[in-house]
């Protein structure tokens, strides 16, 4: 990827969660130098400051889903937003916020690969599988949905944001470092077919692997999508999120999954999500997300032949 126009997008609101907090993801990793960083490494930077949302009212579920009107509301912004940014030809950062956040972000990704005739994929990278429905939740929190909504499966306001239903289909997604599915998503997760590189896989195969079988069928014409939900690194490193969920990649693990899609050159949107500062110590976690965010833009140690 040489010199690639980033634009950021903030999203701050938890509005799909069920920690408060996400909401100040944003700030955190502006705070964390995010924007200067990426532009140390020769990125065109462009921050186009924060959506604004219906506030969160903190309520509890209706008919299995929490705040389901505010949740639409979000994810229609961001729709927008980063369809906005593709068109342009720049690579949207979308800064959650938490990973509800996915579909309206994921959605506009299919809508620009359709209208340019690309190949998508998605690769989800954190601890849970995030494809719950309002029968399987043992929530209610969307957050904990979007993955199954993407596919079709879900709320009509809900899935129908992109403006195709499913917005994508599951053989585009690979998720990574899964090691938090609830029983009936479980089954579920199977039924749909979608490749999951769990941590068992990695303690057994290792990252290297379960990244070239993730990364295997990218193309010169592929749309990588990364959807980073913090919660993906192992709590020791990354405590500042809602739902941390012991053991998840190591500071190594995460580097080299991250220089490895590096590597691919065909990166061209990524969110970051689920960052809780008001659970992290001293802005660590948001500075590590920026750490690892500098490798996925190619920052690596030595200079590659
Ligand atoms: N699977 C659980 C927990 C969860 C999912 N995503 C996050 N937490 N961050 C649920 O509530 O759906
Ligand atoms: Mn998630
Ligand atoms: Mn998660």
């Amino acid at each position: 990827m040489q010199h690639p126009l980033v634009s950021l997008i903030g999203a701050p609101t938890d509005i799909g969660a069920g920690a408060r907090g996400a909401s100040m993801g944003p700030e955190a990793l502006r705070v964390a130098n995010i924007g200067p960083i990426l532009e140390s490494h020769g990125v065109d930077v462009v921050d186009r400051g924060n959506l604004s949302g219906p506030a969160n009212p903190w309520q509890p579920p209706v008919n299995g889903y929490r705040h389901l009107p505010e949740v639409v509301a979000w994810n229609r912004l961001v729709h927008e937003a980063v369809h906005a940014e593709l068109a342009l030809g720049r690579l949207p950062i979308l800064l959650g916020g938490d990973h509800c956040l996915g579909l309206g972000s994921i959605s506009a990704v299919a809508r620009h690969c359709r209208e340019t005739g690309k190949k998508l994929r998605v690769l989800w990278l954190d601890a849970h599988a995030d494809f719950n429905t309002n029968e399987l939740t043992p929530s209610g929190n969307i957050h904990g949905m979007p993955v199954a909504c993407l596919c079709g499966h879900g709320p009509r306001e809900l899935i129908e944001i992109g403006g195709q239903v499913p917005a994508i289909h599951p053989r585009w997604i690979r998720q990574i470092g899964i090691r938090s599915v609830d029983p009936g998503e479980k089954r579920f997760v199977h039924q749909a077919g979608l490749e999951v590189f769990d941590m068992r896989y990695i303690d057994e195969m290792g990252m290297r692997h379960a990244m070239e079988l993730a990364l295997a069928t990218l193309d010169a014409n592929t749309h990588l999508h990364v959807s980073f939900d913090v919660d993906f690194l192992d709590p020791d490193i990354a405590p500042g999120v809602g739902t941390t969920v012991p053991g998840g990649p190591t500071y190594r693990e995460a580097q080299l999954c991250m220089e490895m899609i590096a590597d691919t050159g065909r990166l061209g949107s990524l969110d970051v999500v689920e960052l809780n500062p008001a659970l992290d110590l001293r802005n660590k976690t948001a500075e590590l997300a920026v750490d690892l965010i500098e490798s996925l833009f190619g920052k690596s140690t030595l200079m590659r032949a």
